[in-house]
């Protein structure tokens, strides 16, 4: 099957990607790569990344757009980023489709992934008029104290390319409405995905006469990523991606003493109790561990069952998983997509090997599909392995439809199995009992960022604070008061008496 090149819905061919000028597009004057599709192995097109000059560039005229944005009233940056949802609402089916051919995402998935992108906007605009501070009563008579937020100024944001678009939008329309600049550093694999919602916003842009830099794209790799974490002209970088790459930036970021949000890896589990309704535990399981091919953050890796009920989930999920529709995410039948690319595969082979030599057993998968309609040699069959719990493989996020059966016989036991991974971004229970469900979500429960009951472990509304603890970094993107990130904070105190009375009363008599 050869699918038709959905860049071309967006009129950006290679060559518009590579020499076009102005906001519209992006003009790098490094090496031309070229990007290739993981559901046929098609060329997307090529584009030029950034030099260190191009980054320089950006940082300057992002810097003009600053001033200018932050002067505008935070509710009159909100009816753009109004505007910018709409503009990702009459363009949610075409964007889809090029997520889903340029990272391999099943097509539902990436509509959701646009929804999302829609849904951060409509957040950020209501959130435009309610950037609230505190009041305070003073202890010093006829005196006013108060908090208020201002914007920060320049906001760096790395993506990776699960989610090419819409992390980058959760942190990009509440900056925005905060009052920053944004410097988008999008994942080198995604780069059509992020040129695209550039092209989506450059009518707004111009329908509103904005300055050109208000809302930039830098495409590299991480030489680029780590210019722009280093940069002190940047005021907060948000970083989505690995472990790996979060604690160079972090270390960059911190020796600058600067202001970093980071959202890391995760090792995500959900408990089975003997109480759980496995009518929804099942289909949740499941499309925690092979959405996205098992490549969000919020993947479902582990699973930890009641040893009683093992059997019985064991064998309605591999009737589940023999369900699932492999092939090309353009085809609104298939479950499931390709990896991201053949490195994705190895590290899927090479988990799965690492996991038998640890006396894991496969109950289903390990296969990287083979045949014309998987030519591309990304795409792989989901993989149930049973293994002992302290195995050093399942310590491991691993970006791939793998997903770990294991074993507890008391809750306590489970909840510790759940929080003894180095990484605390989302976890499950699935129990119609009350009190195991309030213990999972008790201090003595689950010690990551996102705790469900009877949800899976991905798919957070954007309403929500979305991130974790330990090596998933500690950021907060998104829904709930994250905004205070992009914003910094001045406590305010105003003496309108005809005295200068100390705190503390102290006495300082001239
Ligand atoms: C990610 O994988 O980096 O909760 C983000 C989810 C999505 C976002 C995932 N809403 O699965």
């Amino acid at each position: 099957m050869k699918t038709v090149n959905p860049l071309h819905r967006f009129s950006l061919r290679s060559p518009y990607a590579s020499v076009s000028t102005g906001r519209k597009g992006w003009r790098g004057e490094g090496d031309s790569r070229a990007i290739v599709s993981p559901v046929d192995g098609g060329k997307l097109g090529e584009v030029k990344v950034a030099t260190s000059i191009d980054l320089n560039k950006v940082i300057q005229s992002a810097r003009i757009a600053s001033k200018i944005w932050m002067d505008k009233p935070a509710p009159e940056r909100g009816d753009i980023v109004r505007q910018i949802g709409n503009a990702f609402r009459n363009h949610k089916e075409d964007l889809g489709y090029l997520i889903s051919y340029e990272m391999g995402k099943s097509l539902q998935e990436s509509w959701g992934e646009v929804q999302e992108v829609i849904d951060i906007c409509d957040f950020a605009v209501g959130l435009s008029r309610q950037l609230y501070g505190l009041t305070m009563h003073s202890e010093r008579a006829d005196h006013r104290m108060y908090e208020q937020w201002h914007p920060l100024g320049l906001v760096g944001i790395i993506s990776a390319f699960n989610f090419p678009v819409a992390v980058w939008a959760w942190n990009a329309m509440i900056s925005l409405v905060c009052g920053n600049v944004c410097i988008w550093k999008p994942s080198e694999k995604t780069p059509f995905s992020a040129l695209a919602c550039q092209h989506i916003i450059q009518e707004v842009l111009e329908d509103n006469d904005l300055p050109e830099g208000l809302i930039n794209l830098i495409i590299g790799d991480r030489r680029i990523g780590a210019a722009l974490a280093s940069n002190p002209a940047i005021d907060l970088i948000s970083a989505t991606g690995s472990t790996v790459m979060g604690k160079q930036v972090a270390q960059s970021v911190a020796a600058r003493l600067g202001k970093s949000l980071l959202e890391l890896g995760g090792n995500n589990a959900i408990i089975i109790t003997p109480d759980a309704d496995l009518q929804l535990a099942i289909p949740a399981i499941v499309f925690g561990a092979v959405g996205t091919s098992g490549q969000r953050c919020t993947s479902t890796r582990r699973l930890i069952i009641h040893k009683d009920i093992y059997p019985t989930v064991v064998e309605k999920l591999i009737t589940a998983y023999h369900q699932i529709k492999i092939g090309s995410p353009l085809d609104i039948n298939n479950h499931m997509g390709p990896l991201i690319d053949v490195h994705a595969v190895e590290k899927y082979k090479s988990a799965i090997h690492q996991a038998q030599l640890q006396k894991g057993k496969v109950l289903t998968g390990n296969e990287v599909l083979s045949g014309h309609e998987y030519h591309s040699g990304c795409y792989v069959r989901p993989t149930l392995i049973q293994i002992p719990s302290h195995a050093p493989i399942v310590q491991e996020e691993t970006f791939a439809p793998i997903l770990y059966l294991l074993t507890y016989h008391s809750l306590e036991e489970a909840i510790e199995i759940q929080n003894e991974v180095k990484q605390g971004l989302s976890s499950a229970i699935f129990t119609l009992n009350m009190r195991e469900a309030e213990t999972f979500l008790s201090h003595r429960g689950s010690d990551c960022g996102i705790a469900n009951v009877n949800i899976g472990t991905s798919g957070a509304e954007i309403g929500g604070a979305f991130g974790g603890e330990k090596e998933t970094g500690g950021g907060r993107e998104s829904g709930s008061d994250s905004w205070k990130a992009y914003m910094r904070r001045q406590t305010c105190t105003s003496n309108w008496s005809k005295k200068l009375p100390l705190a503390q009363g102290i006495k300082f008599n001239l």
